[in-house]
């Protein structure tokens, strides 16, 4: 298909900023490293707990040019995107170390430089700026609507909107949306209904106890500044096979407003933030996926696959031969591993490598170096051996915050449920192994069961919501957050820049 006079202007955007980037590149070497995750993966506590490791000294074994002192110091700097909100690293560390709070959740894109004075293995001294880009992993799986007619979408999300276990969470929408006929003269007032219904059921699957991930458009559910806005008053039709929308009807105003969101939204979010990024780690809550269960895997196996389709998608536009997008490595993390037992690290680093390799299969992707790793950025538990009976068991030990809800157990095999935590004593868990075949957690038959398909007693794997850990503050410098893989994560990340 020939390309349309907006992805021409747009292409020609892209070079002239490519080269200007490039040319900023050559005196001062820039990586520009995006953290991405959907909603409540860990963006915020990532960034915060890896600025202050640079910048305090934290404990980086793996980390190579840190550990064997090359990195003379990290700063931060002003950043160089004027039209971005600054990550507000300052508070989030307050909260983090002095409150013992995690940070409040971020809804838009923010930015922060962080500058690494370095020795190089031949001994010259050298500077390198680390652009940190933290964007809600929303807006990334909204990148494949460019290359998807309304028409398809619509399609699409009907269809998946009927399976399970999405359905009944749709069962308000499905009902307005029997009562449209698409051929009909355009009407605003249904369009505002069924934008409002559709809403609530991607909201509905979000929740924690389905907690699916494939959910564009991302902007529905963080609309910021367009809530409200035509942009954004749309949603899925009936419509026949083929055929044409006719003028002012309803398909037709959907369509436009389907156009006008990709125009307003996505397209700029490519042009700006996606296109520029040099390396990229993807955050995955997969505890949460494995909490609620196989549906919940599966849905963020397609999420995932529909997240390298985008890095994909990246490379095979018009002038990308000419100015590719230049992320060459993606490191997938599955974050919060301090819920399980160092045991379990492995196995849960092995489920992510068979969902993203399954993904990356699919996508038929071939281009960046890709690595898996599961980690912890701040790590809130301890670990313990605790007997019961015979049994020793690999158990954590974490204060559960205040306001926990989710399901536990304790060593009397007692549900937590229902009891209230003071948030200030500690608790040994033992939140369940995670089965040796990962295989077994995405098999629908039981063999696993998470909180969607099981009650809170009966689910194999549960976990609890700790506070953020205390801090040994003997140290002059102030304390350093521990963690689990972070320093493996930085040396995939940015060790090779450091040479
Ligand atoms: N135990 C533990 N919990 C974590 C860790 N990282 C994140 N969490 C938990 O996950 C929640 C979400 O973390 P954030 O860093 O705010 O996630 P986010 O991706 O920035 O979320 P949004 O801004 O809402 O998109 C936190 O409130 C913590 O409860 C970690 O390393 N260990
Ligand atoms: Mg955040």
């Amino acid at each position: 298909m020939a390309p349309s006079f907006s992805e021409i202007v747009e292409e020609a955007r892209l070079s002239a900023r490519a080269l200007l980037d490039y040319g900023d590149h050559f005196f001062n070497p820039t990586v520009r490293l995006g953290v991405t995750g959907l909603s409540r993966a860990g963006k915020t506590v990532f960034i915060t707990a890896l600025v202050h490791g640079l910048t305090r000294g934290g404990r980086f074994p793996i980390f190579e040019p840190f550990a064997t002192g090359r990195i003379a110091q990290a700063r931060l700097e002003p950043q160089p995107d004027d039209a971005v909100p600054r990550f507000d690293y300052e508070n989030h560390v307050h909260t983090l170390i002095d409150e013992r709070r995690w940070p409040n959740s971020t809804v838009d894109i923010s930015e922060l430089r962080l500058v690494i004075d370095y020795q190089r293995h031949n001994g010259a001294d050298r500077t390198l700026t680390l652009d940190i880009v933290d964007y809600p992993g929303e807006w990334l799986l909204d990148l494949p609507l460019l290359n998807k007619s309304y028409e398809q979408w619509s399609h699409e999300s009907l269809a998946l909107s009927r399976e399970r276990p999405r359905a009944p969470l749709a069962t308000a929408w499905h009902t307005h949306l029997a009562t449209l006929n698409a051929q009909d003269r355009e009407n605003e007032q249904a369009a505002l209904t069924a934008a409002r219904l559709f809403t609530d059921y991607l909201r509905a699957c979000r929740d924690e106890r389905f907690a699916l991930s494939l959910l564009p458009p991302g902007r529905f559910l963080m609309p910021g500044n367009l809530a409200g806005s035509p942009a954004l008053t749309f949603a899925p039709l009936e419509l026949p096979d083929g055929g044409l929308a006719p003028d002012g009807s309803l398909w037709a105003m959907m369509r436009r407003r389907y156009e006008a969101y990709k125009d307003v939204v996505v397209r700029p979010f490519f042009r700006d933030h996606f296109s520029r990024l040099d390396r990229q780690i993807v955050l995955v809550d997969a505890l949460a996926a494995f909490n609620s269960g196989p549906e919940a895997l599966h849905d963020l196996e397609a999420a995932l696959a529909g997240i390298l389709d985008c890095f994909r998608i990246g490379r095979s536009t018009l002038l990308s031969s000419l100015f590719r997008p230049r992320i060459d490595r993606i490191l997938f993390a599955a974050t919060k591993a301090d819920h399980l037992h160092h045991s379990s690290h492995d196995r849960l680093e092995a489920v992510l490598r068979r969902t993203v390799s399954e993904a990356a299969a699919r996508a038929e992707y071939a281009g960046a170096e890709i690595d898996v790793v599961a980690l912890a950025a701040v790590r809130a538990t301890r670990e313990a051996q605790v007997q019961r009976g015979r049994e020793k068991l690999p158990s954590i030990l974490g204060t559960p915050a205040a306001d926990t809800a989710a399901g536990g157990q304790d060593f009397d095999g007692k549900a937590f449920d229902g009891k209230a935590f003071d948030g200030e004593t500690e608790v040994a868990t033992f939140p369940g192994d995670l089965p040796e075949d990962p295989e077994e957690l995405f098999r629908g038959d039981g063999a696993f069961r998470g909180l969607s398909s099981a009650s809170a007693e009966k689910a194999d794997f549960r976990f609890l919501r700790f506070r953020p850990p205390r801090l040994e503050t003997d140290d002059a410098a102030g304390p350093v957050l521990p963690h689990i893989r972070l320093d493996r994560a930085l040396q995939f990340l940015i060790g090779d820049k450091l040479q």
